[in-house]
This record gives C-alpha cells, sequence and structure tokens, in this order.
C-alpha cells in the first residue's frame, strides 16, 4: 500500500488536511460525482474511474480539475488505478465486493469507503452537532425516510431526507441550508461497505430476499442490514413483526443509554409504538409509559395515504417512532401525517374500469415488497417479472396462488417464473409476454381480458426493471399509460 503521508484515521473533519491523501474514485454516477466534487473542493489528489460517465459530468469534472478513466473494461480501470497508486478507494454502492477493483484494494490493504463514511467525517461542514437518523430494510425504506422527513420538518428541525433515497449524501452535508438533522436512507449495498459512523437513531423496517447475487448469499445481506444498528446513540427501533430486526438490535453493539424501541401494527407494550384499534400511539417516549400512551393520529388523519396497506401502516409507525425519539411532538407528527402525499408508485390506484381496480406498485422491485401488496387485495390479476437478482420467488407464487384469477409475466428471468407457476399453480390463466416493442401495453391489455369485476390488476414485479425499462419509475410510468389506453377515467 502506498504511504503518501496521509493518515486516514487523522481525518475527521472537514478542516482536516484531505490535500494529502491520493483517492480513487470508483463508478461517476450521483454517487462518485458527489465524492468528486466534494474532495476537490477539499484539494485531494483524484482520479475517477468508471465503466461509464455521462458527458455533461466529464464536462464539468474537467472544469474542476479532476482526472477520469472511463473504460468498459475493469481490467484497464484497475490498472489505471493501480498507477496513480491510491491511498484510499471511495466506491459507489453499485460496485460489487467481489469486483475487480475492490478485490484488488482488499489484497493490497487499501482502504474501501463509501461516500457515507466520507460524510462521517465531513459532517461539521457548518460547525458541530448534526445527528443523523438512519433506516434500511428490504422494503419501506423510502416511504418511511420521507415520512420521518416531514415529521421532523414539521416539528421545525432544518431536516433533510437523503443517501439511497436518491440525493448523495455529500449534496446534503455542502448544503448552505446547514441542516441539523439528515434522515439518511441506506441500502444493503452502502451498509455492506460501511466502516463506523454513529446514528442518533436507526431503524431495520424488515429482512428478507434481495439483492442476493451483489452480497453473495443471505447472509451476508443479513450481516450487512445488522450493521445500522452500531454505535446507535439513543434508539434502535426494530419491527415487532419481524424477529430478524430484533435479533439484529440484540446483536448490535450501541452506545450506552441506547433504547430498543418496537414498532408495530398491534397494540403497543411499554416502550413500544403501534395502533390501539384505529389510533396510532405512542409507549415509548413519554415518562409515564408505564402506565400510560400517547395518541399521535387516528386512521382520519392517515387519508391522504390512499389504500392503507399493512406494510403501509408499519412504515408510518417506524417513522413516528424515529421522530418521537428526536423530540418531534405528537401534534407535529400527526400535522405531518395528515398533509403526507405518497409517492408515485407505491400502491397507486391509477382507474377503477368495469368495477376492476388498476393499481400501479412498481415500486415492488424484490419479492418481499410484492407480498406486501398482494397480500392487501382478495382477487387479483397480478402482472409480474423483470430481473429476479438471484432470489428464487416460488415462495411467493405458491403463497398467493390461491388469491390470483391470473398471472401475467414480463421481463427476463419469465422462464424462472413460468416453471414456477406450472408447479405450484397448474391450473392458473398465466399469459407470458414476450419480449418487443409495447412490452407494458401488451400487458395490461392481456391483464385486463383475465380480469372480472371487483378484481385488482396489479403491477407488482417482485423483479428490478432495467431489463426492460430506464427504472421503476419508467417502468410504472408506462403501465399508467397503457391503463389510461384503456380507456377508462383515471384518477
Ligand atoms: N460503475 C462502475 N463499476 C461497477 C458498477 C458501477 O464503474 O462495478 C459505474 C457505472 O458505470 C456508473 C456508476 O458507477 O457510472 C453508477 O454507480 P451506482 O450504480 O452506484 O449508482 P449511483 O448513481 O451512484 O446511485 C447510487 C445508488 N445506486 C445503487 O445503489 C445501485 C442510488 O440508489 C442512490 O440513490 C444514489 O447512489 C445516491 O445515494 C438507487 C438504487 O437502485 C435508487 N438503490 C438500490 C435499491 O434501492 O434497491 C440499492
Amino acid at each position: 500500500m502506498a504511504n503518501h503521508g496521509a493518515d486516514l484515521q487523522q481525518l475527521t473533519s472537514w478542516s482536516s488536511d484531505w490535500s494529502k491523501i491520493r483517492v480513487g474514485v470508483v463508478g461517476l454516477g450521483k454517487t462518485g460525482f458527489s465524492v468528486a466534487d466534494t474532495l476537490a473542493e477539499l484539494g485531494s489528489k483524484l482520479l475517477v474511474v468508471s465503466e461509464s460517465g455521462s458527458a455533461e459530468t466529464l464536462d464539468i469534472l474537467d472544469v474542476l480539475g479532476v482526472e477520469y478513466v472511463i473504460d468498459k473494461n475493469p481490467e484497464a480501470l484497475q490498472g489505471s488505478l493501480g498507477a496513480f497508486d491510491p491511498d484510499l478507494l471511495i466506491v459507489s454502492p453499485g460496485v460489487e465486493p467481489s469486483s475487480l477493483i475492490v478485490a484488488e484494494a482488499n489484497s493490497l490493504g487499501i482502504p474501501v469507503w463509501t461516500d457515507i463514511d466520507l460524510a462521517w467525517r465531513l459532517k461539521d461542514r457548518f460547525g458541530p452537532g448534526q445527528e443523523w437518523i438512519c433506516i434500511t430494510g428490504t422494503n419501506g425504506k423510502t416511504t418511511t425516510t420521507e415520512i420521518t422527513e416531514a415529521m421532523l420538518q414539521e416539528a421545525g428541525f432544518r431536516a433533510v431526507a437523503c443517501g439511497n433515497i436518491g440525493t448523495p449524501i455529500l449534496d446534503c452535508i455542502r448544503d448552505p441550508a446547514e441542516f441539523e438533522v439528515l434522515v439518511v436512507e441506506l441500502s444493503s449495498f452502502q451498509l455492506h461497505y460501511l466502516d463506523s459512523i454513529e446514528p442518533f437513531s436507526a431503524a431495520v423496517l424488515n429482512v428478507a430476499n434481495d439483492h442476493l447475487d451483489w452480497h453473495g448469499g443471505f447472509e451476508k445481506y443479513r450481516a450487512a442490514k445488522g450493521r445500522m444498528y452500531e454505535n446507535t446513540k439513543v434508539s434502535c427501533i426494530y419491527n415487532l413483526e419481524d424477529k430478524t430486526t430484533e435479533e439484529l438490535v440484540q446483536a448490535a453493539d450501541v452506545k450506552d443509554g441506547a433504547r430498543a424501541i418496537g414498532f408495530g401494527l398491534g397494540s403497543p407494550a411499554r416502550s413500544n409504538i403501534g395502533f390501539v384499534e384505529d389510533l396510532l400511539v405512542d409507549r415509548a417516549f413519554l415518562d409515564e409509559r408505564a402506565d400510560q400512551a400517547l395518541e399521535i393520529a387516528n386512521l382520519d388523519d392517515l387519508a391522504s395515504f390512499g389504500v392503507l396497506t399493512p406494510h403501509l401502516l408499519s412504515n408510518i409507525a417506524a417513522a413516528t417512532a424515529l421522530a418521537r425519539s428526536f423530540g418531534a411532538k405528537p401534534e407535529a407528527c400527526r400535522a405531518a401525517l395528515r398533509k403526507f402525499k405518497i409517492s408515485a408508485h407505491r400502491i397507486e390506484l391509477v382507474a377503477e374500469l368495469a368495477g376492476v381496480r388498476y393499481i400501479n406498485d412498481s415500486k415492488a422491485t424484490n419479492a418481499h415488497a410484492a407480498q406486501a401488496s398482494l397480500g392487501s387485495f382478495d382477487s387479483v390479476v397480478w402482472i409480474l417479472g423483470g430481473l429476479l437478482k438471484g432470489v428464487d420467488i416460488s415462495e411467493l407464487i405458491g403463497q398467493f396462488a390461491p388469491r390470483l384469477r391470473g398471472a401475467v409475466i414480463i421481463g427476463q428471468d419469465r422462464a424462472e417464473i413460468r416453471n414456477a407457476f406450472a408447479l405450484l399453480a397448474p391450473k392458473l390463466a398465466v399469459t407470458e409476454i414476450e419480449e418487443g416493442d409495447q412490452v407494458m401495453q401488451r400487458a395490461v391489455i392481456a391483464a385486463a381480458s383475465l380480469a372480472q369485476s371487483g378484481d385488482v390488476v396489479l403491477l407488482a414485479p417482485a423483479a428490478a426493471s432495467m431489463d426492460q425499462f430506464f427504472n421503476y419509475q419508467e417502468r410504472g410510468e408506462m403501465f399508467k399509460a397503457a391503463v389510461g389506453k384503456l380507456g377508462g377515467e383515471s384518477r
């Protein structure tokens, strides 16, 4: 490993001397650009290597004087990095641990960080005291992050959501708004590489199979999620209905005094948050929690959420726990819930045509998310498929086959899904949509022909979208457009 006089242990602050280190930045999407931009400002010596990079981004790097190598060939990128001789690599979350570059860095003892580790050291950009509230989980991260942000803002805190949700964390660290609390959505990719942070409060919403090909198996994925609670200072928030999350809290090395707070759909015991009939109540963040509960909201306050699935109620309880742990008052939580608008593509009612409801849950990019939406409806024509990411979805198919009127399969991994249906629900009407033009429109027409009044046509693919669409948003937009073409009134 190179030694250029840099001691990474000393680099703990925005005001540390970052100019002595040589940093290899791997990947040039949102993360890589934010890292390069930040470290260029701090004077580090940089080489960005990436398999791709937009012309616009490369222009900016030219202006910043940052060197880069763009090459599809990982060996070429590795060669350039080797010649650059970095003290530190900062990788984008999409870069797999088994990749040549990461494997080489590990064998040479070169530390590998993500933007999250860098941001932790730079979070005093506008002074000390910024806190992080961190959220992960297989499913529901983004919604929970957004609700937490809304509650904290309503309570008067300068709060912002960032991380995997889409805004790179370094952008928020450097934002002149001088945020006092970041609500950080963390993916299993970011957690895998995470070195050491100290969240104010942390939540793991649930743990189920996802991204198994990236991590190399469920145990590694679970272990990555478990890192979320390490060093938490105030509240470790876990899901009472998901035993794994509680086990992860128990196994974590947290700061003295940190409390475990459970959230769930049932009536909460002391130190938990949950529901008593149609009331959301807090029995965690009040002095009289032994024998009292604090009302946060009722189901009428949640009207703007649309379809209130159990999964969504669980996210709301988790967000309430996080916001309350930071001191948001019950009335602020309630006001935020009343105003909240759920983002598009999450169990979104698109139209009702001839008694059939068309629901867009394109955000269901894994089996766990699809399970949450399938479980919310009694009779479903299910549009599914795409990239399964190494996950076997037969259990999901077996579980929900009795509720299905039919299924329409799209995407690259169709054969696997078709075989699972043949085995587990051989009598079910299953239509396969071949690749080609207007995949979603053909899928919606096929689903409509199977559906009967009272059914739901549900796009909940249980798979990633990138084989046929730019991302899950585009997949959802295409679904909405195709439903629109069926000729009904959109709502
Ligand atoms: N690249 C390489 N080599 C590789 C992999 C990627 O050079 O082995 C390059 C690509 O050519 C491209 C860049 O790296 O130039 C892309 O990096 P990236 O895939 O890490 O994507 P970013 O644009 O940096 O976006 C990342 C997150 N993406 C992933 O984790 C895959 C975004 O989450 C996140 O919003 C963003 O950082 C800001 O923090 C997206 C996501 O899909 C939404 N997340 C997954 C999920 O939610 O399931 C984990």
